[in-house]
């Protein structure tokens, strides 16, 4: 089929997803071009909201989650982990190396020694500073649009027409200790089935989480849904249990087997790239409200 191999990924985050589709192209799986493309975030030190650099929790640590869904139907995750930059990989190694899905905290940091991981510090000078302004107030909003600055969501299809992904984060910025989002969590953050697509989302991860919307567009998807389609009835669900839903953003993205995507949010303002047939374009989101 000559529409793969094909990668997405939340907000415009260029050089990750060409990362993804390149390494596609060059015959790459699915699950490890995703790896690939999400690691060139995780070491960005001037992305403040995932990996390496991320925005600290309130206390001044830098906490992590990451999940990877492979087209087996496989998955891994890890929560609130500290020291380790690569955590969708990290995720992977849950997956492939342990009896397990997810290990959280400490039990995920001294695993990821035992795979070869390095110990690193993962708060910048820059984090740092912020996070000493941040506490004069203490004031905690989420924020609701920052363009380039997010979680990395990705979905690869690739030369096989086989589909997984992978969601990284270092969750939202000032979060109480110990608080873990939707990004690390199967059928939340992410959720991929190999005979129909998959999802990732970004923005209020505690909104995500009381809907599952990963999985509902998955289903959706299933059930004969275009995934923009179904990504507009996923950030419905949210807008209508929410009087509130003016104060955050959330916004999905999704592909289905025939490399077809959509993407839709609340708020005006998230977009979402696609490679394709070697052109790596950035697609504004249709969104809830207006602009
Ligand atoms: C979370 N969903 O931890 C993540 C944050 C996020 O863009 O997506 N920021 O709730």
């Amino acid at each position: 089929n000559t529409s793969f191999p094909v990668s997405i990924c939340t907000w415009g985050f260029v050089d990750a997803n060409a990362k993804a589709g390149q390494t596609l192209e060059q015959g790459v799986k699915a699950l490890d071009a995703a790896i690939a493309g999400v690691a060139i975030e995780e070491e960005n030190l001037t992305n403040t909201t995932v990996g390496k650099g991320g925005a600290p929790d309130r206390d001044g640590q830098v906490t992590l989650d990451a999940c990877v869904m492979d087209s087996s139907g496989d998955c891994g995750a890890v929560v609130c982990v500290q020291n380790i930059t690569n955590v969708a990989l990290l995720a992977k190694k849950v997956m492939t190396e342990t009896p397990h899905v997810i290990l959280a905290a400490k039990g995920a940091e001294d695993f990821a020694y035992t795979q070869g991981f390095k110990k690193e510090n993962l708060l910048t000078e820059a984090s740092k500073k912020a996070w000493e302004d941040w506490k004069k107030t203490s004031e905690y909003k989420p924020i609701i649009n920052i363009e380039n600055h997010d979680t990395i969501g990705m979905l690869c299809l690739d030369k096989d027409g086989d589909i997984a992904g992978a969601c990284t984060t270092s969750g939202l910025s000032y979060k109480m200790k110990g608080r873990v989002g939707d990004s690390p969590i199967i059928g939340s953050g992410l959720f991929v089935d190999n005979q129909v697509g998959g999802a990732a989302a970004t923005g209020l991860g505690e909104e995500i989480l009381k809907t599952v919307g990963s999985f509902l567009i998955v289903e959706l998807m299933r059930n004969g849904m275009h995934p923009q389609q179904a990504c507009e009835e996923a950030i419905n669900r949210i807008v209508n249990k929410n009087k509130n839903h003016k104060d955050f953003q959330a916004a999905y993205i999704a592909i289905n087997k025939a490399g077809q995507t959509g993407s839709y949010c609340i708020h005006p303002g998230f977009a979402y790239m696609k490679y394709q047939h070697g052109k790596n374009e950035r697609i504004l989101s249709k969104a809830f409200l207006k602009a």
